[in-house]
């Protein structure tokens, strides 16, 4: 297969809609993973699309799903993509299965197809990404570590992060509402839980939870020194020195939602409407899968020749 991603040699993949259609077919078929988890695949992959994706820095141009640079320790080893190989793992025997689809196409399309499989939205996807090779000026596109939001900040940090994207603050909002899906885990992220009841459904439960009417979010710090934050019932008064107990989590990015008043505008909206936020999400979660990558008229990638050491000239 060709590792060349820019110049005219590099022609992005045409498959037919039927071999398209296997590969989806192929997705929802290992979605259901009984050992892993809570028993599917779905929410591990679609961090891994995430994160391939919000590398994209809008003011160089770098970054993005193209190039599935996760698949090289300079990105895989980034400690924000902990546990990302297992979801790559899980993908693999589809890459073999069907060797014409790129990694940077096979991440992307599987999360869309695994969040519909979940109950979600449909999301529109259109394939043409590459893989970058192994020569240095491939490997020179990799995007540098420390892009992805930190779950230990707040909302300026959030407004930083997606703002080098061009995200505004309902699509901020909006793509956080991919936390209804998965659970953090203490080797990963440090963090511990599931947001929701039911992790591998997706709904706008994250949102009503958030807003916190029937139970309560307690700060806890972890054996680890990691604080985060844990639904509990009310109650008045909690001794010195007694963590809360709760199964349901929130970082304090996510809290951060609810103080600032601009985001916690979007959380009440969406908490109010799932159909807005499918519709919301569905159209932020494509556009995050295309940053970075230059279509014709037709939808076809245009590779750029002057990409050269990850810069845009
Ligand atoms: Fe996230 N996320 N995420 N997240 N995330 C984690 C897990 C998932 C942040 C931090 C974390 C998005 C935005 C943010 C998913 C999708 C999205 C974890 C636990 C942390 C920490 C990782 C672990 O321990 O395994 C922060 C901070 C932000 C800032 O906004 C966005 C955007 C998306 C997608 C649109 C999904 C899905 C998971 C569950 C993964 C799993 O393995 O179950």
């Amino acid at each position: 297969p060709s590792s060349k991603t820019s110049g005219s040699a590099a022609k992005p993949p045409q498959p037919s809609a039927s071999q398209l259609d296997a590969v989806r077919a192929s997705i929802r078929d290992l979605l259901k993973q009984p050992n892993y988890d809570d028993g599917s695949a779905g929410p591990v992959i679609v961090r891994l699309a995430w994160h391939s994706a919000g590398t994209y820095d809008a003011a160089s141009g770098t970054g993005g799903s193209n190039g599935a640079g996760m698949r090289y320790e300079a990105e895989g080893g980034d400690p924000a993509n902990a546990g990302l190989q297992h979801a790559r793992a899980f993908l693999e025997p589809i890459k073999s299965a069907h060797p014409w689809i790129t990694y940077a196409d096979l991440w992307t399309l599987a999360a869309i197809v695994a969040i519909e499989a979940m109950d979600g939205p449909r999301i529109p996807w259109k394939g043409g990404r590459t893989d970058f090779g192994t020569a240095e000026e491939d490997q020179a596109r990799i995007p540098p570590r420390g892009r992805l939001p930190d779950g230990a900040k707040g909302a300026d940090h959030l407004r930083i992060i997606f703002g080098r994207m061009r995200f505004n603050d309902q699509e901020i909002v909006a793509l956080s509402g991919a936390h209804n899906l998965g659970r953090c885990h203490l080797d990963r992220s440090g963090f511990h839980g599931k947001w929701v009841n039911n992790p591998t459904r997706f709904s706008n439960q994250y949102f009503r939870l958030l807003l916190a009417n029937e139970k309560e979010w307690r700060r806890k710090t972890l054996a680890n020194g990691v604080e985060q934050f844990v639904y509990v019932e009310k109650v008045e008064g909690q001794s010195e020195g007694e963590e809360p107990e709760g199964e349901l989590m929130m970082l304090p990015t996510d809290m951060s939602l609810l103080s600032d008043p601009v985001f916690r505008k979007w959380v009440e909206i969406y908490a109010a409407d799932k159909d807005r936020f499918f519709a919301d999400f569905s159209a932020v979660f494509a556009k995050l899968l295309e940053l970075g990558i230059r279509r014709d008229g037709e939808g076809n990638v245009v590779n750029d020749s002057n990409v050269k050491a990850g810069y845009r000239s």
